[in-house]
């Protein structure tokens, strides 16, 4: 898996050669020089804030300052959705008989088709509402507050489900296929994942054939727990297909992405899956023999079908992030109404420190979730396509958070929490599966890193390149020499932030700015060290990818509050609380993983776990006996 290796810098030596030339050139030609105000522009297009990180780069122009994403009209329409939608929650959906019904009401999902709640993003011509993806996080918001089920009901349908015909269809299928999934009732459903293809997302089995007269795929293969597979009238279904291969001269296989009707015959499911959490969602196996597809239900392009898997999915996961930011301002709600009125050894809980901190972080873990959201639907609305990295975090960040926000809540409710009357207990058992599906939370970590370590590579490529020619590339050699001196010798300041927030967050913005320093730093020596097989080095990317989240999540909030005390909102002062509190501990959690991947004793520890790991495996489990023996 992650074959990126190819894209990392080719040798140890080579790098430690080219940067020991480089700091030999400097020396003999420049003095120090700060490198105070270095916010370098990225040397390709990419604007992504994460990516940028790992060359120790503030790319700002995505978070700073915090996006303003509505004009008045949008910002009118939605707010006449908000009433209705929350109205139907309040007044028709029972999110507790949904979850022991184990399906949404009948009477539920009248209503949302009613609403036009199946169709948010379908453009207005073709029956949709045609919202943009900040009012959409909107709407999604209040579903997360109030049902998860129903969430991942609508979620599948139209977050994944038909949104490859959104982002990739031809004209004729957005016209044919569009009002059927909006209007006609019809449900939709992403069919990837089977029982041997889970996070190896493109070693799928599922096979479609060309027929004979080239008119049509015959598609043969299994899909497992596809949300509202037993629903679902429209798939978007990937399989292998086989494709000329330029280089061999014969053919190869390469995903496809196919529109599937199952209408078309020879689509059946297995029954609803019994789960831990979403029962109320359709979760099934769906089976497709010899099923005959038209070759104008291609999506995408033949043999493009990963990228089309990998961008819908890149393309949903913000909403994730909003939906959960919905949660856990109804768990923190609830814990808050218990504790201001619970009473204990003679004091309102709310007043002991140990709760008060239970509730910071709590409301904090929202707080960066919800801003991260609207701040990744925002750059999305102004057109970037630079958002892959920041989405993925979201993703991990807000599932996390909701699981901890949730727990906790429960916690502060004590034996009251445990109650399913209190409805907690089915939020948790729901939130469960956020970590698991649309990418774990461990291959979305493997991801970022591997990802922005691939940017990083690029660059010290580039400069390997640039030492084939000098007199050609002296300004790159000699800027890039004149940083790695400042260095060397102590006397380089990490690039500037000051100016990106407002003045009272200039001291919190630099702890960021060291951080992102430091990081890039940390990164080039690990490249340098492993070379190519830092693919295989899953203790260090796991910590690089959780300083990212930590950085990342960090601009965010300043750039957030900023605006709320440049506007001077009323929460402005509480906003300014929760982003130094978050960027202090965040910053120590940087400095705290970046120690990790270099530091012999931590590395260390990292090959004992190796080996405890390798134990426990080959034991079959605990290897000790209990102290008693027997
Ligand atoms: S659906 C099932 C979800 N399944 C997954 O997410 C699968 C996870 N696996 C993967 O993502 C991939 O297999 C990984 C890559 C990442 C492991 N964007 O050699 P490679 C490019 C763009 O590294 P692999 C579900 O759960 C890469 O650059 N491009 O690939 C439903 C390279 O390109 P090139 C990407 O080692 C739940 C090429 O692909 C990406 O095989 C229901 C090959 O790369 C990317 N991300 O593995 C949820 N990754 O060749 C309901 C790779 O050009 C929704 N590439 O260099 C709920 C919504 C919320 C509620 C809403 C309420 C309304």
């Amino acid at each position: 898996m992650f074959k990126i290796a190819r894209f990392v810098g080719k040798s140890n030596q080579l790098q430690n050669v080219l940067l020991s030339r480089c700091l030999a050139t400097a020396a003999a030609q420049t003095k120090p020089a700060s490198t105070a105000e270095k916010t370098t522009p990225a040397t390709s297009e990419e604007l992504s804030f994460t990516m940028n990180l790992f060359r120790g780069q503030i790319e700002s122009s995505q978070v700073f300052p915090y996006p303003e994403a509505l004009t008045a009209d949008q910002e009118d329409t939605v707010k006449m959705l908000v009433d209705p939608v929350q109205k139907f929650f309040e007044e028709v959906n029972d999110p507790a008989k949904n979850d022991t019904l184990e399906t949404v009401e009948e009477k539920s999902l009248a209503a949302l088709w009613e609403l036009g709640a199946f169709g948010l993003q379908v453009p207005t011509d073709l029956g949709g509402l045609g919202l943009t993806n900040t009012q959409y996080a909107r709407l999604v918001e209040i579903v997360g507050k109030h049902d998860l089920g129903v969430g991942i009901t609508l979620g599948a349908h139209q977050s994944i489900g038909f949104k490859g015909i959104l982002l990739y269809g031809t004209p004729e299928q957005k016209a044919k296929y569009l009002p059927k999934v909006t209007t006609d009732g019809k449900f939709a459903a992403f069919c990837l994942t089977e029982p041997s293809s889970g996070s190896d997302a493109g070693s799928i089995r599922s096979r479609a054939v060309l027929s004979p007269d080239g008119k049509h795929y015959i598609l043969n293969g299994s899909k497992i727990w596809i949300s509202n597979g037993g629903l679902a009238e429209i798939m978007t279904v990937f399989a292998q297909t086989s494709v000329p291969d330029p280089k061999t001269g014969g053919t190869r296989d390469k995903v496809t992405a196919f529109i599937v009707e199952r209408s078309f015959g020879g689509v059946t499911n297995g029954p609803p899956e019994k789960k831990m959490g979403i029962k109320a969602s359709n979760t099934a196996e769906v089976f497709y023999e010899d099923v005959k597809i038209p070759i104008e239900n291609v999506l995408g392009g033949v043999g493009n079908g990963f990228k089309v898997a990998m961008n819908i999915l890149n393309n949903g996961r913000f909403g994730m992030a909003a939906c959960l930011a919905g949660t856990m301002r109804a768990c923190t709600q609830k814990a808050v109404e218990f504790a201001t009125t619970r009473v204990q050894f003679g004091k309102r809980i709310d007043s002991f420190e140990g709760i008060k901190e239970k509730l910071a972080r709590m409301a904090m873990l929202q707080y960066v979730t919800e801003s991260m959201a609207y701040m990744i639907s925002a750059n999305m609305d102004n057109g970037s396509k630079h958002y892959h990295l920041e989405a993925a975090i979201s993703k991990c960040f807000a599932s996390e958070a909701a699981w901890f926000v949730c727990d906790e809540a429960i916690q502060i409710m004590g034996g009251m929490g445990f109650m399913k009357e209190t409805g907690l207990e089915r939020v948790l058992r729901d939130l469960r599966i956020f970590r698991i599906f649309e990418g774990t939370n461990d291959i979305l970590r493997l991801f970022v890193a591997l990802t922005g370590i691939q940017y990083a590579g690029g660059h010290l490529k580039e400069l390997q390149k640039a030492f084939q020619n000098p007199t050609a590339n002296l300004g790159l050699i000699f800027e890039e020499a004149s940083k790695r001196v400042v260095r060397s010798v102590g006397l380089s300041s990490p690039p500037s932030m000051d100016h990106l927030v407002h003045k009272d967050l200039v001291e919190h913005s630099r702890l960021l700015a060291k951080n992102i320093d430091a990081f890039g730093q940390a990164v080039e020596m690990a490249l340098i060290k492993y070379g190519k097989n830092i693919v295989n080095e899953q203790f260090i990317l796991n910590r690089l990818a959780n300083a990212t989240f930590d950085m990342y999540s960090s601009a965010v909030v300043l750039s957030r509050a900023s605006r709320a005390l440049n506007e001077n909102l009323p929460s402005a002062a509480h906003e300014k609380l929760m982003a130094e509190t978050w960027v202090f501990e965040a910053s120590n959690r940087v400095k705290s993983n970046l120690k990790s991947v270099s530091k012999g004793n931590y590395l260390d520890s990292f090959t004992k776990m190796n080996s405890i790991g390798k134990n426990v495996c080959e034991a079959g489990g605990i290897v000790q006996n209990n102290p008693l023996n027997f």
